[in-house]
């Protein structure tokens, strides 16, 4: 079987550095817009603490801020995105790399919609992670610069990758969380549901 053979399935990668404000405005356009949010670190943190025989894995490779084996991060979407019963998706912080990208295209037969990028400085990103303090192996100022290095040099070109296909809308998230969200909406207006 094929994962989206019988099914269309609309989705939105949503990429953007860490503390760029992925998560939170995912959480306001599914409000609006009637998507599934699903984040790649919401699924992996969920898959550590069920105790699966991963989860030690996991947890190291995202105190190390690495990047997490493709098939582990793709079956949990695909499982995540069955269960939803929906048909439109925000995948959130994935793909992080070309292999990311590749796998998850050739195992879902998937191709997104278009990627919604936040673009924003590091300083500012620096900022918010650390003031977010909610206990996240993740988040202390060493594991945070290891992260900056694995998006600029992971990440970036995925990005790029769907830049020379015309389909990056990219968003300034320096500015406050109403202010991004007026420019969200105005790209996901025609998915109004
Ligand atoms: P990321 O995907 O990088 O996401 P995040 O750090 O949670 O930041 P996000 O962009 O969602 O910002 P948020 O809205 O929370 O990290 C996920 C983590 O998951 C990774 O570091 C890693 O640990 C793990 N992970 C995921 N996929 C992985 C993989 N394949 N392999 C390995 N690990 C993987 O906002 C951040 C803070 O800023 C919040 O406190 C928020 O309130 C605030 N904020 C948001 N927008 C703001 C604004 N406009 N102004 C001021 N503050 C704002």
């Amino acid at each position: 079987g094929n994962f989206a053979a019988d099914k269309k399935f609309v989705v939105v990668f949503v990429l953007g550095g860490p503390g760029s404000g992925k998560g939170t405005q995912c959480a306001n356009i599914v409000q609006h817009f009637g998507f599934t949010h699903l984040s790649a670190g919401d699924l992996l943190r969920a898959e550590i603490k069920s105790g699966s025989e991963n989860g030690t894995m996991i947890q190291n490779m995202i105190k190390e801020g690495k990047i997490v084996p493709s098939e582990v991060t793709i079956k949990l979407l695909q499982q995540a995105m069955l269960e939803s019963g929906n048909d439109k998706f925000l995948i959130d912080g994935f793909p992080r790399n070309e292999e990311n990208r590749a796998a998850f295209e050739h195992v879902t037969k998937i191709e997104p919609e278009f990627v919604l990028f936040f673009d924003c400085s590091e300083e500012e990103m620096e900022q918010r992670l650390l003031s977010r303090n909610q206990g996240r192996v993740d988040d202390n100022i060493e594991t945070i610069r290891k992260r900056f290095r694995v998006f600029v040099e992971s990440s970036i070109p995925v990005i790029e990758y769907y830049k020379a296909k015309g389909k990056v809308s990219k968003i300034d998230a320096g500015k406050s969380v109403d202010e991004v969200f007026e420019d969200v909406k105005a790209i996901f207006s025609p998915y109004s549901a």
